[in-house]
């Protein structure tokens, strides 16, 4: 069975980053399944908008069925978001897998709530600059399950 790989990436929060973003999700899907392709689309406005006009409850719904169903969570958390925040907080509830990834470059601090959720185990963040990006994947794949 194909992994189940969980990309959170900011959408309302802001869609300065989606060109990394589709970087990502290519990779990933190199691994696995990536249920939460739309993340990288760039034609999602940052209104979380585009010809499929899903309500708010119907998105949240289904982003945390699928969060259910993942083996493993990627999030790229430098640009900040509510929702990317939402998603590993119910993540760890779930006992997943998390990578969290953050570029120190942008000038920005990551939260204390998700720096410090770092445990060195199921939880871990990972700063890294974009052209380290294709190791850092590779640092999400536990045991190698290349297609
Ligand atoms: C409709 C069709 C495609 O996209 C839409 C509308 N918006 C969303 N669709 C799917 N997932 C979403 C949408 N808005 C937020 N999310 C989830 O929250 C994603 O999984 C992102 O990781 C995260 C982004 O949260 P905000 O707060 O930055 O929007």
């Amino acid at each position: 069975r194909r992994m189940k790989v969980y990309f959170c990436g900011s959408i309302r929060g802001g869609r300065d980053d989606v060109l990394l973003y589709r970087k990502i999700v290519e990779k990933l899907q190199s691994y696995g399944t990536v249920l939460t392709e739309h993340v990288s689309s760039t034609e999602l406005s940052d209104r979380g908008e585009d010809a499929s006009a899903a309500g708010d409850r119907a998105i949240h719904d289904r982003d945390v069925d699928w969060l259910r169903q993942s083996d493993v969570v990627v999030a790229e958390v430098t640009q900040p978001s509510l929702g990317v925040g939402y998603e590993l907080g119910r993540a760890v509830d779930m006992k997943k897998k998390i990578f969290c990834l953050f570029r120190p470059s942008s000038g920005r601090c990551l939260s204390a709530m998700i720096r410090g959720a770092d445990d060195g185990g199921l939880f871990v963040v990972r700063d890294y600059s974009e052209d380290e990006l294709e190791n850092v994947l590779e640092e999400t794949q536990g045991n190698p399950t290349k297609t």
